[in-house]
């Protein structure tokens, strides 16, 4: 009794790991935002309440999203099993895994933000596959249905469904529509040929188990190559581009600055909603500025890199970072000024807002007001020397000095529409974070370490402040609660990069706590009240503690 439970659970999961492995293989062929795993992973990161997001986020870092797809699968393993044993008592059951999946698997496809209906597609034929196998594999201990196929008849059914699925695979240009209809059609062809009476052999089971996951892994190792190779002719591409030296060079960083000024790309932290990072060609993409404009453009990449780059060292920071938190980092950014293709493409009174999309349908506003007083608001080309990664936006993303990332700094991005803050609301705004968010000042002890247990003796304690475009005139420490006491600023490139610091500390013997607070160029001290980020940024000071020996 337990072992045919086992067996049959075993294979609900084996016909769902085969649907999966199906829609994959589509998916990879055509278009992997429409992978099921990864578009319903989407859906939920769309859907999920901010808080969650939040909770995700400081929880898990950046593991959040293998996490997140790791979620989905055990649910949809559990699910699979559930269904396998339910189709064992009542075939009809076994439908109820492969409609629960394609549902959600479609309707996950067809509102992730840049669909079109061809999507549909891979869950589709996920699904059918998955309830086609269910349905004519003879599955152990129950008694076969009338036309369920015999030994001889149903591994033809089964083999060509595989191969059917490694052909589309190896072409990698089969339609999206070929592999649904067909899985199904060889599935039902080879049922009905006989008819048998009792439940099938144990032979017949396993060699039915034996065949449909090797087609699985099949459709799954195709699945793989073809990622290898579409990820292989990306970096290619990107590897091609080359780009003009900066119209106005960065200044030299000046003397002073200690290592660790510019953040290696490697390091540089990522933030972003994409379960797959985009893989744009860059010969194909175009931006489209237009909305509330009088004359709307179209450019090239091409067109971008002719318009006189200009290079800058700026700093990034997420709005959700936490007080100490690692979400900033400082680059070498190289791109087109913005100001001039806004006031080229002539704004219309009453527009305030400037509506980045980028390919994955992600929306970022940005004050039009901002980007027009002067800071180096840029479509960035470059990240330290090199193009962009495709993880931080290739081949163009907006940066905006001075604000937070979410509201200034859209990946990936393919247009831009002037508009209102009336009219629109973009992907964070909605969720309910800020409008405008200027980054509120922040500073970081980064030596001693948190919990650091040091010799007694001379210490230097070191960190970085930012202030992004207001810039930082001063940072402080206190040990123990005891007076703020100045750190030595060193040299920085402008108000838009961040300040490192350092503080002489002759520390005696016992448990100590180090605190630090800095004043941006207004004249405004870091407020000691404690906020978590949501709405417009966390507040309050980063503290430490460690013991001196
Ligand atoms: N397309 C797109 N752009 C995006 C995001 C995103 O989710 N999608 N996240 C934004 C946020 S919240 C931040 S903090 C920065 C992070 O940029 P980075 O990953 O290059 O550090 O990108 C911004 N641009
Ligand atoms: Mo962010």
């Amino acid at each position: 009794m337990i072992r045919r439970t086992l067996a049959a659970a075993g294979t609900g999961l084996l016909v769902a790991a085969a649907g999966v492995a199906v829609a994959e293989l589509l998916a990879t062929a055509v278009r992997p935002q429409a992978a099921p795993l990864v578009a319903v992973g989407g859906a939920v990161v769309d859907g999920a309440p901010t808080p969650v997001k939040e909770g995700a986020v400081r929880t898990f870092g950046t593991y959040d999203k293998p996490l997140l797809l790791g979620g989905i699968t055990l649910a949809l393993a559990l699910l699979a099993a559930l269904t396998g044993i339910a189709a064992r008592r009542r075939p009809v059951l076994g439908l109820l895994g492969p409609a629960v999946l394609g549902v959600a698997g479609v309707g996950a496809a067809l509102t992730r933000p840049d669909a079109s209906p061809a999507d549909a597609l891979p869950a589709l034929a996920g699904a059918a596959v998955a309830a086609a196998l269910l349905r004519w594999l003879p599955l152990p201990g129950r008694p076969a249905a009338p036309n369920t196929p015999d030994a001889a008849a149903d591994p033809v059914g089964v083999g060509r469904e595989a191969s059917g699925g490694g052909a589309a695979g190896s072409a990698g240009v089969g339609g999206p529509g070929e592999g649904g209809p067909d899985g199904d059609g060889h599935g039902a062809g080879g049922s009905g040929s006989s008819g048998s009476t009792g439940g099938p052999t144990r032979r017949t089971v396993v060699r039915n188990a034996t065949l449909v996951a090797a087609g699985t892994v099949f459709a799954g190792a195709g699945a793989a190559v073809l990622r290898r190779l579409t990820v292989a002719d990306a970096a290619r591409s990107r590897e091609a581009v080359r780009l003009p030296a900066p119209a106005s060079p960065a200044r030299p960083l000046p003397a002073g600055v200690a290592p660790g000024f510019r953040t290696p790309t490697e390091e540089f932290y990522r933030v972003d909603t994409a379960l797959t990072v985009p893989r744009i060609d860059v010969d194909s993409w175009r931006l489209r500025l237009h909305g509330l404009v009088a004359r709307p453009v179209e450019v090239s990449f091409a067109d971008l890199l002719d318009r006189g780059l200009i290079e800058r060292d700026i700093t990034l920071s997420c709005v959700s970072n936490e007080v100490g938190g690692p979400y900033v980092g400082t680059a070498r950014w190289l791109g087109a000024p913005l100001a001039p293709l806004l006031r080229a493409a002539g704004i219309r009174a009453g527009a305030d807002q400037l509506v980045a999309r980028s390919d994955e349908g992600m929306t970022i506003g940005t004050p039009i007001e901002t980007l027009l007083d002067g800071r180096d608001a840029m479509l960035a080309v470059g990240m330290n020397g090199a193009p962009l990664p495709f993880a931080h936006g290739f081949p163009v993303r907006m940066l905006t000095p001075g604000l937070y990332g979410y509201a200034g700094a859209c990946k990936w991005v393919t247009e831009l529409e002037v508009t209102t803050f009336d009219a629109f609301d973009a992907y964070w705004v909605r969720r309910g974070w800020a409008r405008e968010a200027p980054v509120r000042t922040a500073s970081r002890i980064d030596r001693p370490a948190p919990f650091a247990r040091i010799p007694a003796g001379p210490v230097t304690v070191a960190g970085v402040a930012w202030a992004q475009h207001r810039g930082i005139a001063a940072v402080e420490v206190s040990v123990d609660g005891g007076p703020w006491r100045a750190a030595e600023l060193l040299p920085t490139a402008s108000t838009d990069t961040w300040v490192q610091w350092r503080y002489a500390w002759p520390a005696p013997a016992g448990p100590h706590s180090l605190r630090v607070r800095a004043t941006d160029g207004t004249g405004a001290t870091q407020p000691e009240q404690r906020r978590t980020p949501f709405p417009d940024g966390a507040t309050g000071h980063h503290t430490i503690t460690l013991t001196v020996r």
